[in-house]
């Protein structure tokens, strides 16, 4: 049913998280409702239709792996799997576990606040609704709030404007015009080339420039699908207990323990696997040690020299300003070679700043440009932002944004003290965007799943995190944080893309599976670090 105001639980977005844990919550027998902003499922892919948009990781381990029957049905085509293809995936399991029957659609939760007295959440949407549920789960993604885009003047532009994660859903025909990129993350890598083959002119705005590798993307053989269907559980093991998410031979062996040549064959080998993490996985030191992270970072810029004709151009192109890896790397498609087309030109923010958008195009400190159209691909305020945009009031009225101006604090990225009963769905400081999302958000949802499941049995109406628990995960996740690069770079990861965001790592980089090792023991440990609230009357 999908008008019920009273449920066992509330969950906010069909995106791959919301659709599974609705699915385990009806297993279960609980009743739900699932409220989602968009028209239909998918989430970030429903909203992120860019021309190129590509998942960075390969199709065959970007699946649910829930179900079995479901991965050897579903037939995947491409290594990357675009956007449309993903998006008919999700329409496909959404269809085969009747999972749209449980959501109501074009619908925004807007406020959602704890009563005390009742252990239960009120949960306020923009149509008027209102709904009372004992749990209220957060699947609202990591990268689902667009950052407000701090460019002055976009409001007298003439022509017409585009965010790269708000697609219009008929696409946008850039034939004969002369359209504008600003940003150069992995929202403007994969759709640049792709505006590239239809514009008239591209000009292309870059403030810092990533470091995209080239993602050699095919159609998948037969013989390939067939052969991970074959081991298909053995890899999803090998998946929940790995660093990223993904499978990956470890390096034993430091960068400064081999020489140069060898280096460069290591990293040579990484770069023909296109894959994000082929040339970080190469030595122990990639991502803990500068002097070893610039040896990897220098070979990444000689194949970005080796593919723009221009040196100029190519210099302007090549990162310098953080470590190889400290953002998250790009995965691209003939990226660098569309600056050799006579058409596209690269205006590089650092030497000439962007200072306002026109009425007629934009401007920099040196020069006027006129455009017909502007992409913004400027990213988003990851990790919170879709979290903050919710007034999430617990006990005493506190509302979880305020808890978070210093930056966010979560037990596990999965509960948050003074917010009883309220799970987070890949929340921050948890490994999610480190991490081959799927795996995350499965293990997340299974956790907070069993959590329900135990609490149930024992009558038991709420559970907290405290605060020292808290405390103590905040603490592990920095310091944990500070033995790689990581904070050493100005990114998403780490907030500081969003000016006034506290600087705190918002994602942990302890890996996926000693992540999951550490949920499960306290889980095993009667939830060690949250308190149980006192178990109902059995009279
Ligand atoms: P990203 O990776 O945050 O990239 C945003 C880009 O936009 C980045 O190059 C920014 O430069 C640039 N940007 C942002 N604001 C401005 C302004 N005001 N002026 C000029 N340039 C600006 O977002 P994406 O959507 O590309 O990718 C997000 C993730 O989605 C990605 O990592 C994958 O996991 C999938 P900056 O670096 O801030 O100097």
């Amino acid at each position: 049913m999908t008008n019920e105001r009273n449920v066992d639980a509330v969950i906010v977005g069909a995106g791959l998280a919301g659709l599974y844990q609705l699915y385990r919550l009806r297993e279960l027998g609980l009743s739900t409702r699932v409220f989602e902003t968009g028209d239909d499922v998918g989430g970030t892919w429903y909203w992120n239709r860019y021309p190129g948009a590509r998942c960075d990781v390969e199709s065959l381990s970007y699946s649910y792996s829930f179900s079995p029957e479901l991965e050897q049905d579903w037939e995947w085509t491409e290594r990357y799997p675009g956007q449309p293809e993903i998006l008919s995936y999700i329409e496909h399991v959404a269809e085969r576990f009747d999972l749209r029957s449980g959501i109501t659609f074009r619908t925004r939760v807007v406020s959602a606040v704890f009563d005390e007295d009742a252990n239960r959440w009120r949960v306020d949407t923009d149509t008027g609704e209102t709904v009372d549920a004992q749990y209220l789960i957060m699947a609202t993604g990591c990268l689902s709030r667009a950052k407000d885009i701090d460019i002055p003047g976009i409001a007298d532009f003439q022509g017409a404007t585009y965010h790269t994660s708000r697609w219009p859903r008929e696409g946008v025909d850039f034939t004969g015009k002369r359209v504008a990129v600003i940003g150069t993350g992995s929202s403007g890598v994969q759709s640049i080339p792709v505006i590239a083959e239809q514009a008239a002119e591209l000009t292309v705005f870059q403030r810092t420039p990533a470091y995209s590798l080239a993602a050699r993307n095919r159609p998948l053989e037969r013989s390939e699908i067939d052969e991970m269907k074959a081991g298909y559980r053995d890899w999803r093991e090998a998946q929940r207990t790995s660093g990223f998410g993904v499978p990956v031979e470890l390096a034993t062996r430091s960068a400064h323990e081999v020489s140069e040549t060898e280096r460069n064959a290591t990293y040579e080998a990484g770069w023909r696997k296109g894959t994000l993490v082929s040339i970080l996985a190469g030595y122990t030191d990639t991502l803990t040690d500068a002097a070893a992270n610039e040896t990897a970072a220098e070979f990444v810029r000689q194949k970005i020299r080796e593919r723009v004709e221009d040196p100029e151009v190519a210099e302007a192109l090549c990162p310098r300003s953080y470590p190889f890896g400290t953002k998250r790397p790009c995965l691209d498609t003939g990226y660098y070679e569309t600056f050799n087309r006579p058409h596209v030109s690269l205006v590089d923010l650092r030497r000439t700043p962007l200072i306002e958008v026109t009425p007629s195009g934009a401007r920099t400190s040196e020069r006027e440009y006129g455009f017909d159209v502007i992409v913004f691909a400027t990213g988003f305020d990851a990790m919170t932002g879709a979290l903050d945009a919710i007034d999430i009031r617990g006990r005493d009225g506190v509302l979880l944004r305020e808890k978070w101006a210093e930056g966010p604090r979560t037990y596990l990225g999965l509960a948050v003290a003074g917010f009883p009963n309220l799970f987070t769905i890949t929340g921050p400081s948890s490994p999610s965007v480190l991490s081959n999302m799927i795996v995350s958000i499965e293990q997340h949802v299974d956790w907070i799943t069993d959590c329900i499941v135990s609490l149930r049995e024992q009558s038991i109406p709420a559970i907290e995190a405290t605060a020292e628990a808290e405390d103590r995960w905040a603490a592990h996740v920095e310091e944990v944080g500070n033995t790689t690069l990581y904070p050493t770079a100005d990114s998403w990861y780490m907030g500081s893309n969003v000016p006034g965001k506290p600087r705190v790592f918002l994602a942990y980089i302890g890996g996926v599976g000693f992540y999951r090792e550490q949920c499960d023991a306290i889980a095993a440990d009667g939830y060690r670090g949250f308190r149980l609230h006192e178990a109902l009357a059995t009279t």
